[in-house]
């Protein structure tokens, strides 16, 4: 047990079908749909939430940007974008801890209870996974020490990879 062992849960499986009050889609900067995560959430929440997004004219790498759930179990979306890995000296690091910031600062302004973020960059934009799972932990725990909001962070992870990476890291309270 440690003192985030409330706040923060890990899950294997898919995002889509998390029932919470927002989850984090790992975008483009068009914002206008993609592949892997994005791909999945467009497709379960349905074609009005593309309509929505078409009216937000993008986001930069690092920001984030939020919109209705649709046919989404969970009530919102806050779409991020995360880096292309490009061998790390290009503000790789800066720039998804960022994503993840940006995430969870628009996630309280917008009350929200219960987040989910799938493993952000590691997939199409090949950030390395044991670099990035690091990162996001300690970016999370440490807004989740300075904000009562969101009361719950759930670690989303598709792969068995990055499953057990998240847990070792998680269970060895980094
Ligand atoms: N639920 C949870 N996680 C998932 C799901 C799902 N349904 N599907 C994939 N993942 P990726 P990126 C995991 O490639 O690297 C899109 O085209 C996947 O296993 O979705 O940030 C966008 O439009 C991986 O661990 O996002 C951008 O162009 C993680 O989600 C680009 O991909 C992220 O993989 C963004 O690339």
């Amino acid at each position: 047990m440690n003192k985030y062992s409330k706040r923060i849960e890990l899950f294997m499986g898919d995002i889509t079908e998390q029932k919470v009050d927002a989850v984090v889609n790992a975008a483009n900067t068009s914002l206008l749909g993609g592949g892997g995560v994005d791909g999945a959430i467009h497709d379960a929440a349905g074609p009005a939430l593309l309509d929505e997004c078409r009216t937000i004219g993008g986001c930069p790498v690092g920001a984030a940007r939020i919109t209705k759930g649709y046919q989404l179990p969970a009530k919102h979306v806050i779409h991020t974008v995360g880096p292309v890995w490009r061998g790390g000296e290009h503000g790789e690091p800066e720039l998804l801890r960022n994503a993840y910031k940006s995430s969870l600062e628009l996630a309280k302004k917008h009350g929200i209870k219960t987040l989910a973020f799938p493993n952000i960059s590691t997939g199409i934009y090949r950030f390395p996974k044991h670099r990035a799972a690091r990162l996001a932990i300690e970016t999370v725990k440490s807004f989740l020490d300075r904000n009562s909001l969101p009361k719950k962070v759930i670690f989303v992870c598709y792969d068995e990879e990055n499953y057990y990476i998240y847990k070792e890291y998680i269970e060895s309270n980094l």
